[in-house]
């Protein structure tokens, strides 16, 4: 059986003939990591980024303009506005898949009229009209699994069987879009490791991965780089986890996830040609 994830201007095979992993790297447009808080700045360091992302051989470029770190303050509209569409604009053409990580529906619109090929809502489409924003292209859609809000979601995550529920979850999601007339060729699903999960439910998830795509009959992604729970095993602090993170997202793809959301594009590019090459 072949199936294919419609990706705005791509079409990528995720079961069957030619399919292979595909690298999603992490552009973060925020500018509180600048110390003169500049959006100048801030466009600037994110083409650099880009470019350099594009030279390690990246597939996909997820723009974000929020910190959805546990704890982080939410962005207004405008100012994510402000971060993303230049970004957008300047990287639509470079040749790689462009994926915007928002959760607002205006957002959204923006970057489908900019050509998005990927609208990746870590809210699972739940806020209202963000089903309407999408509804209309022919952009990839991420539906992630978060419990609670990115304020409050790991303070107490509870479950009585983490997977039976994520998966319960993603498959209510699905349903939402396709029964708004979406095709289900544009859907992908993904777990959402660290929204709302301890290290054990993290694990839980990563094991699951091949039953999540054969339960749902979805593309998965997978995005761990860098996350607690590598350092929960690894005993490293966030700036050594590169190659723990490259360890998780082959543990991914090795069940069958399609795309691996990383900050270490060149190591996990080379890490997947090996394994494929050893298929
Ligand atoms: C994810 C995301 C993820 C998807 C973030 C971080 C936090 N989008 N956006 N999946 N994580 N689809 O990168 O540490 O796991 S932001």
């Amino acid at each position: 059986m072949q199936s294919t994830l419609q990706f705005g201007r791509f079409n990528f095979p995720w079961r069957g003939q030619g399919a292979r992993a595909r690298v999603m790297g992490i552009l973060n447009v925020t500018p509180d990591s600048f110390s003169d808080g500049g959006q100048h700045h801030a466009l600037e360091f994110a083409l650099e980024h880009a470019e350099q992302m594009i030279e390690d051989g990246v597939d996909i470029i997820d723009i974000g303009g929020e910190s959805t770190r546990p704890g982080a303050p939410p962005v207004s509209l405008e100012d994510e506005l402000r971060r993303v569409m230049p970004v957008l604009y300047a990287l639509r053409d470079l040749g790689p898949a462009i994926s915007v990580d928002t959760y607002k529906p205006q957002v959204m619109r923006e970057a489908i009229i900019a050509g998005a090929d990927m609208i990746n809502d870590i809210n699972g489409f739940r806020a209202p009209g963000a089903i309407d924003a999408v509804r209309d292209s022919d952009c990839a859609l991420c539906i992630m699994h978060m419990q609670s809000d990115p304020q409050h979601m790991q303070l107490a995550p509870s479950y009585t069987d983490v997977v039976d529920e994520v998966i319960a979850f993603l498959r209510a999601r699905a349903e939402a879009l396709l029964a708004a007339g979406i095709d289900p060729r544009r859907l992908c699903i993904d777990p959402g490791f660290g929204f709302g999960k301890t290290v054990e439910h993290n694990y839980a998830l990563l094991k699951a991965t091949s039953r999540l795509i054969n339960e749902l009959n979805l593309p998965l992604l997978a995005g761990l780089s860098r996350k607690s729970m590598v350092g929960a095993v690894t005993g490293k602090p966030v700036e050594q986890r590169m190659a723990g993170s490259v360890g998780g997202a082959l543990a991914a793809v090795a069940q069958g996830a399609l795309i691996v959301r990383v900050h270490d594009v060149a190591e996990t590019v080379d890490a997947l040609k090996v394994w494929h090459a050893a298929q």
